[in-house]
């Protein structure tokens, strides 16, 4: 593990003049330069004028530990090379225009006006920039910090990072708009502070999002992956095993995470505060109190460990087995433990109302099992990668904890779907030593990690297996299956050019 001088959540994010430090020296760096230069004259076709700046945020690929971190538990993803790269100036039109180089993305308009409410209930791509924009300024205000009047923009952007994947194309797009949106200020924050507020201003599209994305997309650090630890946001770096490898494989079901998130991915984080509340009220919490002060699993960790009926455990998944019970649980039910209406418990979220509106029952005992048991799997993987095993062991430990991880994703959190079910097995039938969803699910990728002299013959195998017959029907087209399945090593952080 190496030493970083400086904590790096407490760095400012970085300025550079050139595009080598992220890109490295090789074939990546002219595609890199290529993108830029092809960028940067888009803006200028688009505006009439070059761009004051360019700002670079990657997407990522979650190994372990999915859906915790809203929950208040450590992750650990690495980012990938794939981006969102943000050309940038300012503009006294009192507009903000985004434009895209590909002209799938027709141009949003919106009025330079950072109090404007986003129209979640009409989505659009350009919303994740204004997350950006509404963000900043928040920020800014709610420190004290002056920075003038809002200020209209121009901005193409470009990004890489398939949209819909699991990869977090959502988070680089937001990181990547703030701190555009920084450099033309010129104002420069902590890592630490911009990771925390992109992640409540990605919350402005409806989703209840943990922090994971965003952190890891400003402080991902080339050649490692990070384990990220909230309240406060901390990384540590992880040295994966040099023998593995990371191959990433879409479903080619895209999960729309914002169009569907009173069904899924918000559903999911009402259910784990319910459970929290009623765990708290069975392990003898006053139900007012419970219900105001109790939001996420981790919040009743200490009180499920230190339940009797654990009987010395230390694993709060044990009290769960003793105080829910399977059967899904009816809002009337929940509402006798906490002698409160759901529609009281959630009054001051509109999203989680939308929840309970769309909800036919809650699936306590699952959803806990889950995030108990995650958050435990996380620290297993962790602990493998710096153990004294020997490699061969070491892979086949790490790979044995995704494939777990992947179970309680599909079997108790129900984020799966036939799509990564089916690919998931065709990447253990060709040899992967673990296998699992990433992301959020609900459609999007599979990371399989799979032994370095295998990886070329495994990617083969999974275009032959998986993939050929969507190119047939017409899914994806062969030339686009690059985008859909690659190895991937950890990339760096977010970054500022000004070339
Ligand atoms: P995706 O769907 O990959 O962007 C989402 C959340 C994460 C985390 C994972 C599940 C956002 C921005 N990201 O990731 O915080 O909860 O799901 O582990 O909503
Ligand atoms: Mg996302």
């Amino acid at each position: 593990m190496a030493q970083a001088a400086k904590p790096v959540e407490a760095e400012l994010i970085p300025t550079l003049s050139s595009l080598e430090p992220v890109y490295g020296l090789g074939s990546q760096l002219d595609e890199a330069r290529l993108r830029f230069a092809r960028l940067g004259d888009r803006f200028e076709a688009v505006y009439g004028a070059r761009p004051a700046l360019f700002a670079r945020s990657p997407g990522r690929v979650n190994l372990i530990g999915e859906h915790i971190d809203y929950e208040g538990y450590s992750v650990l993803p690495m980012a990938i090379r794939q981006d969102m790269i943000v050309a940038i100036r300012k503009s006294d039109g009192g507009q903000v225009r985004i434009a895209n180089v590909e002209d799938k993305y027709p141009v949003c308009v919106y009025p330079a006006d950072p109090d404007k409410e986003i129209d979640i209930k009409n989505h659009k791509w350009g919303h994740y920039f204004m997350c950006g924009y509404k963000g900043v300024y928040e920020y800014c205000r709610s420190k004290g910090i002056d920075i003038g009047k809002p200020v209209g923009l121009d901005v193409v952007v470009d990004g890489t990072v398939p949209q819909g994947s699991g990869l977090s194309s959502s988070a680089a797009f937001v990181c990547s708009a703030t701190i555009a949106i920084m450099g033309v200020l010129e104002k420069n924050f902590p890592k630490k502070e911009v990771a925390q507020f992109t992640c409540l201003s990605e919350r402005h599209i409806g989703t209840q999002s943990g922090g994971m994305d965003q952190a890891i997309s400003i402080m991902a650090k080339s050649g490692f992956a990070e384990l990220i630890d909230f309240n406060p946001i901390h990384a540590t770096d992880v040295q994966l095993p040099p023998g593995g490898t990371f191959v990433i494989a879409h479903c080619l079901a895209e999960s729309k995470k914002a169009e569907t998130a009173a069904t899924n991915y918000n559903n999911r984080v009402v259910e784990c505060r319910l459970a929290a509340i009623v765990l708290a009220i069975k392990l003898g919490m006053d139900t007012k109190k419970a219900v105001s002060s109790v939001t996420t699993l981790s919040d009743v960790e200490g009180l499920c460990v230190s339940f009797a009926g654990n009987e010395g455990s230390s694993d709060p998944g044990v009290a769960v087995k003793k105080l829910l019970h399977e059967e899904p649980y009816t809002a009337e039910e929940i509402e006798k433990i906490t002698g409160e209406s759901l529609a009281s418990v959630f009054q001051n979220s509109p999203t989680s109302l939308d929840v309970i509106k769309a909800a036919k029952h809650y699936k306590l005992f699952q959803r806990a099992t889950h995030v108990y048991s995650e958050a435990r799997r996380v620290y297993a993987f962790r602990d493998t990668v710096s153990s004294k095993l020997s490699e061969e062991e070491m892979l086949k430990k790490l790979g044995d904890l995704m494939n777990e991880s992947h179970y309680s994703c599909s079997v108790l959190y129900e984020c799966s779907c036939l799509e990564l079910e089916e690919l998931v097995k065709v990447c253990r039938d060709n040899g992967a030593l673990g296998a699992r969803l990433t992301g959020a699910g609900w459609g999007g990728c599979a990371v399989a990690l799979v032994k370095e002299p295998i990886v070329p013959q495994f990617i083969l195998n999974l275009k032959e297996m998986y993939y050929k017959s969507r190119i047939d029907r017409g899914v994806i087209s062969q030339n686009d299956l690059g985008m859909y399945v690659f190895a991937s090593k950890p990339s760096s952080g977010a970054a500022i050019f000004k070339l």
